[in-house]
């Protein structure tokens, strides 16, 4: 269905569908390798690119497509690729754009993984790495330069909630080479709540082991961009460097949980406000970053830049010892200690000793990354529930 002009929902819904052939209402799950072609002139002509047709499901399947073509809407990108994780969509892309010898300029504040990649890995294929507040104009002025490929960040940001205002970035990359990608993570923000690419941003990535399938049991990655990206995402970067590949039976389960991504979104942000207001006035608790709290440094920016909400993710300090933010993680009962986020489930952790333990002490210091940060993913449980867990662990301290 043409659904350009409906509703973030209905389009969530409705854009991926092609009525197979018995008007199936859910997609079918195209559990298949290969596809039969019709004669050997044919099956050269599709791997010649002169003519389009599934035949391999490494490169593409008619579950995942349809599920592509769903979120590269309600991302208002041309194309989108799937992966079968995060990390998977963000090596997809990025081998094709960069050759040794360029230079990629990154936030120092990122998820860890994304971090390493850039800090650990990247060096050793001759490919240099600065990482940069990219809120500091100045800073991030001073670190492009002729060789840089890609301008790369997160906003809202793992763990810490940093806000990047994505026109301003944009701008700044783009004046001065208009080659250079921006790639953005929306994995915290979701599209229901921010579109980089309506505000200049060239390229988007997502986790969407998070939110975008929202019930923790899929492990995904999507990379939205203009068509001539996409391929080479896929010819180049999926097909013949990661391998990354989305299954029929993942495509199936996110197209599944989309269908729910603005309510579940909706209640993300309502509960995470409440809860970000609570923990704000007690007096156990130093600071709250929640980027819809006035207090928030980047609150403006996010008003600006993020419609319907501000998200499910809030990360704050203990007044007390790095002992008191252990008691406190291992004697909640409801918030369960685990990594990853975005799902109906509160989890809480403990970002320097686990997603983000791939940072140095000294990295950490440099990204703002606070030993003592606690970070929680706001789940869809009833929030008097989850304010009272976290009541109860408080008084305990
Ligand atoms: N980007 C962001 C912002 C992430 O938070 C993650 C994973 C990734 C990319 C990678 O995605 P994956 O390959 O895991 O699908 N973040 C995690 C986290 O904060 N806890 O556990 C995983």
């Amino acid at each position: 269905m043409n659904t350009p002009k409906m509703g973030f929902a209905t389009q969530a819904i409705h854009s991926g569908k092609m009525k197979d052939a018995y008007g199936a209402i859910t997609i079918p799950i195209y559990q298949t390798a290969s596809f039969e072609f019709e004669s050997c002139a044919q099956g050269a002509a599709v791997f010649a690119g002169e003519q389009n047709a599934f035949f391999y499901s490494r490169v593409g399947n008619p579950t995942v497509s349809m599920l592509e073509d769903t979120i590269a809407i309600l991302e208002h990108g041309e194309a989108a690729l799937a992966t079968s994780s995060g990390m998977g969509a963000f090596t997809s892309v990025i081998w094709p754009l960069i050759s040794s010898g360029d230079h990629i300029v990154a936030d120092k504040t990122l998820y860890g993984c994304t971090f390493e990649f850039f800090s650990k890995h990247l060096n050793r294929f001759g490919v240099n790495v600065t990482f940069v507040d990219t809120t500091d104009e100045d800073a991030l002025k001073s670190a492009l330069t002729p060789a840089t490929k890609v301008l790369y960040l997160e906003t809202p940001a793992n763990p810490n909630m940093k806000i990047v205002d994505l026109s301003k970035v944009c701008d700044i990359a783009h004046k001065y080479n208009p080659a250079i990608k921006v790639i953005c993570d929306n994995t915290f923000a979701s599209p229901y709540l921010q579109t980089p690419l309506t505000m200049g941003v060239d390229i988007v990535l997502h986790s969407a082991t998070k939110y975008l399938n929202g019930h923790g049991d899929v492990i995904a990655g999507f990379v939205v961009s203009d068509a001539e990206t996409i391929s080479a995402a896929r010819l180049i970067g999926l097909k013949d460097m990661t391998g990354a590949v989305m299954a029929a039976n993942e495509a199936y389960l996110i197209l599944r949980g989309l269908k729910t991504l603005e309510v579940r979104m909706q209640r993300h942000c309502e509960s995470a406000m409440k809860i970000a207001e609570y923990l704000l006035g007690h007096p156990k608790i130093k600071n709250v970053y929640y980027p819809g709290l006035p207090s928030h440094i980047g609150h403006d920016i996010a008003a600006r830049q993020m419609h319907n909400g501000f998200g499910g993710m809030i990360s704050f300090e203990l007044k007390g010892t790095r002992e008191d933010g252990s008691k406190l993680l291992n004697s909640l009962e409801l918030c369960t200690l685990a990594v990853s986020l975005g799902g109906a489930e509160t989890l809480i952790e403990h970002p320097a000793s686990m997603t983000h333990s791939t940072y140095t002490l000294e990295e950490l210091a440099v990204a703002e990354i606070s030993e003592g940060l606690v970070r929680l993913s706001v789940g869809l449980e009833n929030v008097e529930d989850i304010i009272e867990d976290l009541d109860k662990g408080l008084a305990r301290l």
